[in-house]
């Protein structure tokens, strides 16, 4: 895990979406992700324009929606930029290579025009990480810049099977697509995991650590939770909350309990510099 402050790793970070991310954590002195579940695009936006002041990342199931369209799209495109964060839409690619290059970019969702970050699980081998960078960085794309992948190396569900040799292979594919690959969305640090890739001397994968809930171990179907201070103890960089912040009696206030932890955690982290 690292022990670097956020402003220190955006001014050396080799990815550039990487270092626009730390300086949004580092500006607004926020590591929190809000995962915004809910299934209509006014409720969307209403969570976003709300607890934007207090997010560094939102993260999207874009498909969830009952009425997604073009006001969908503006409206979280306008909020990114009023309120200073990402957007990341979780869409979980896993697919041949020529499938998610359609579902990333055009079709209905038009993900790539919107979102800055989004992940894929390994399942299908190295040829998906490749279809997506391709995407991504075509000459023609004009956001390049501002896309980034993570890899989802681990799952927070009863009984994942997303450990052992898939964990280390999505290590393996971020070495070899670095300038796509901004991290992972895994419960830990991934520094100690074998790779058969050798890791460059500038290496800094982000930890997105989903799963966390202050007020709950669990739910009914699997999900398993931590609390922020855990997961920033074992190497999150950024912990992403859905639950236990939209679902709570007050969501802004829950945005800010969050904020306030995890800021807390991460300063522990780092030895209280910054
Ligand atoms: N998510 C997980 N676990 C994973 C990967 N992704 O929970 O391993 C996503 C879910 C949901 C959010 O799809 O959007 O993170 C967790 O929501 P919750 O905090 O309400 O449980």
């Amino acid at each position: 895990k690292s022990q670097l402050t956020y402003s220190a790793r955006a001014t050396t970070h080799p990815n550039l979406l990487a270092r626009k991310l730390f300086q949004v954590a580092e500006a607004k002195k926020s590591n929190v992700t809000v995962s915004a579940d809910v299934t209509t695009t006014k409720e969307l936006l209403d969570l976003a324009d709300r607890l934007g002041p207090y997010i560094a990342v939102l993260k999207t199931h874009i498909d969830i929606l009952s009425d997604f369209g073009e006001a969908t799209t503006e409206g979280l495109k306008a909020l990114a930029e009023k309120h200073n964060f990402l957007i990341f839409e979780d869409r979980k690619f896993v697919d041949i290579g020529n499938t998610v290059q359609k579902q990333y970019h055009g079709g209905t969702l038009r993900i790539s025009e919107w979102s800055h970050i989004i992940n894929c699980s390994i399942l299908p081998g190295e040829g998906i990480v490749e279809a997506l960078a391709q995407t991504a960085q075509a000459p023609d794309f004009p956001h390049g810049s501002e896309r980034g992948l993570l890899i989802l190396a681990e799952m927070t569900s009863k009984g994942s099977l997303a450990t052992g040799a898939y964990t280390s292979a999505s290590v393996d594919y971020a070495r070899k697509y670095p300038s796509f690959v901004l991290g992972f969305v895994s419960t830990r640090s991934l520094n100690e995991v074998e790779s058969s890739v050798k890791a460059a001397s500038d290496e800094d994968f982000v930890v997105f650590t989903t799963g966390v809930n202050l007020s709950s171990k669990g739910d009914k179907l699997g999900q398993q939770y931590q609390t922020p201070q855990s997961a920033i103890g074992r190497g999150a960089d950024f912990i992403i909350a859905g639950r236990g912040i939209y679902a709570a009696p007050d969501p802004v206030e829950a945005a800010k309990q969050y904020q306030q932890q995890g800021w807390e955690a991460y300063l522990a982290r780092i030895g209280g510099a910054s």
